[in-house]
């Protein structure tokens, strides 16, 4: 039953079918279907076939957009089973998608997750520069700093805002956690990040162990 609703999910999500996605999504959810599953093995499940079909030339970029806001919808359907609800906040993080990069999907996977850890996030968005993290680090109290980056070439952007950081020297006022499909542990070790996490949820695991 619940295998079934989780393929209806994904299948509905390559086509792009955003307003039948949210009435399936929720209903999985009225059904009991666990938010994890209806986000690792629907809509995650669902743009993996995406990005592969992207990859292989059988997809363009349209259908990839109609694919990801249709998962954008769905995700707001989830929000308040993946968020717990009435958490008081232990502290803040900044998250955003690195400069060049406008690939948000999972940033805001990654902020859903750590917001249901009960943390505040101050979400910076996509394509930020070094100089505004730089900027949000000084004039705020987040403690931790989270980097999305997609693209092999935006990943290197991730090094910039550690870099950027350290010359406004406040590079020890926060963790600098990195990720995204490209980005590997020997990748965060080699630029000096905090921490590297290859998903949301061990994204947020890591990020509520920093307060
Ligand atoms: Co683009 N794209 N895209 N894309 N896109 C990829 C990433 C790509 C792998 C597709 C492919 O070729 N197979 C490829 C990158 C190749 C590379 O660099 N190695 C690619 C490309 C090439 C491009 C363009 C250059 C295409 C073009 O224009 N020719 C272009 C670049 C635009 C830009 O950013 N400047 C582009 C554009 C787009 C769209 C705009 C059409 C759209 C984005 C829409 C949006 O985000 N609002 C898009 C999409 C949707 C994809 C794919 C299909 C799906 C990405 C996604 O959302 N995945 C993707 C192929 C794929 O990944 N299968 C692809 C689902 C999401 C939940 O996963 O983001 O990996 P992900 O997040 C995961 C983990 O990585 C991790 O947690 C999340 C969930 O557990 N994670 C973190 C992410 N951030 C983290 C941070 C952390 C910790 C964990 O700590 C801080």
């Amino acid at each position: 039953m619940s295998n079934a609703v989780l393929d209806e999910i994904s299948g509905l999500l390559q086509k792009g079918k955003a307003k039948d996605i949210v009435v399936v999504v929720q209903k999985a959810l009225d059904d009991g279907v666990p938010a994890g599953d209806i986000l690792n093995k629907g809509l995650i499940s669902g743009m993996n076939v995406i990005g592969t079909k992207f990859k292989n030339g059988e997809v363009f970029v349209p259908e990839v957009l109609v694919a990801a806001r249709a998962m954008n919808h769905a995700s707001v359907i989830l929000k308040p089973a993946l968020v717990k609800a009435g958490i008081k906040p232990v502290g803040k993080a900044i998250i955003c998608t690195v400069k060049g990069d406008l690939h948000d999907i999972g940033k805001n996977l990654v902020k859903m997750m750590i917001e249901g850890n009960g943390i505040d996030v101050i979400d910076l968005g996509v394509d930020v520069t070094p100089e505004k993290v730089v900027d949000t680090v000084k004039n705020s109290d987040a403690k931790v700093v989270c980097l999305s980056a997609l693209l092999t070439t935006t990943m290197l952007s991730q090094k910039d805002v550690i870099d950027a950081l350290k010359t406004a020297g406040v590079r020890d006022k926060v963790k600098v956690m990195v990720g995204g499909a490209p980005v590997t542990q020997s990748y965060a070790d080699e630029i000096g990040a905090d921490a590297y996490t290859p998903d949301a949820a061990s994204a947020a695991e890591v990020c509520r162990a920093y307060y």
